[in-house]
């Protein structure tokens, strides 16, 4: 496909770049760190959304090159940015069948300087499952290493109870779904204030995706939810936006 034939050279034509998208903590009223996007500025074709190659770069694997420059990217970016700031990253199922991603990982947080504590894995629910069995040897790993994980998407998978038991989660993301209609559907508030409940219990920490109007912020607020990212907070913004919001960053 022409699509994938390009996005080979991607890399080395510098035609992707990241976006970060704020966490705030809501008790402390302060931005946290970010969520690190994927973009493809396609020479003719325009902005390419990662829904649309981030499938084709699973098919031909060349998901585990786009991981290791995300990775390093993102590395970067923390060694510019103040300690206390985090960077998440998304992760696909297939990187999990490639062990060589924790020695990138290692080398790109001794070149940047940055501790590993720093550097966040999103992870979904449905990538656990079994077919991809090195999947929680490596997340294992990665915790030994010092990266914390987040749980993306809560809600959306299949048990993902029993993962939360098996697994030293550092968080949970609610997915945007759930805070979507917590305002209009009781059922969906009274999941929500459950998740934020039981992550409490578990003494991890919980964010609320996808937080769009002030009233759902408050309503976070009121349930004691950790971290919000949405809309509401911050779009997705370019590393020199992000580095004049932090200059405010109270
Ligand atoms: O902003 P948004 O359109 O960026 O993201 C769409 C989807 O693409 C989300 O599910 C997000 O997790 C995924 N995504 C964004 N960047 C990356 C990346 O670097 N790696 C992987 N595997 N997925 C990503
Ligand atoms: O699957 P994941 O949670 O990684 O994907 C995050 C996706 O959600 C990205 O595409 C991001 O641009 C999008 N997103 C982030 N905040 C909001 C929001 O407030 N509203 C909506 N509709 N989408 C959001
Ligand atoms: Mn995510
Ligand atoms: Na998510």
């Amino acid at each position: 496909r022409a699509l994938q034939r390009d996005l080979e050279h991607a890399i080395e034509a510098d035609e992707l770049f990241l976006v970060y998208q704020p966490f705030l903590d809501i008790r402390k009223g302060r931005v946290t760190g970010f969520e690190a996007l994927l973009r493809w500025q396609h020479p003719t074709r325009g902005l390419i959304p990662p829904t649309v190659f981030i499938p084709i770069a699973e098919e031909s694997g060349l998901i585990h090159q786009l991981g290791e420059w995300v990775i390093r990217r993102a590395c970067t970016m923390l060694s510019r940015w103040p300690d206390d700031i985090r960077i998440a990253v998304n992760f696909s199922a297939v990187q999990f069948q490639n062990v060589g991603i924790l020695q990138t990982i290692v080398d790109a947080l001794a070149e940047a300087n940055v501790a590993p504590n720093r550097l966040e894995i999103e992870i979904t629910e449905s990538m656990l499952i079994s077919k991809y069995g090195s999947a929680p040897a490596i997340l294992h790993a990665l915790l030994e290493l010092g990266l914390t994980v987040a749980l993306d998407d809560f809600g959306t998978g299949f048990s993902s109870l029993t993962y939360l038991r098996k697994l030293p989660f550092s968080r949970i993301k609610i997915d945007q779904s759930f805070i979507r209609d917590m305002l209009t559907q009781p059922d969906c508030a009274a999941i929500v204030k459950s998740v934020i409940g039981l992550a409490q219990e578990l003494r991890i920490g919980v964010v609320a995706e996808g937080v769009e109007t002030a009233d759902q912020l408050e309503y976070l607020r009121q349930t004691s939810c950790d971290e919000v990212q949405g809309y509401l907070i911050g779009r997705p913004m370019s590393g020199s936006e992000i580095s004049a919001l932090l200059d405010h960053n109270p």
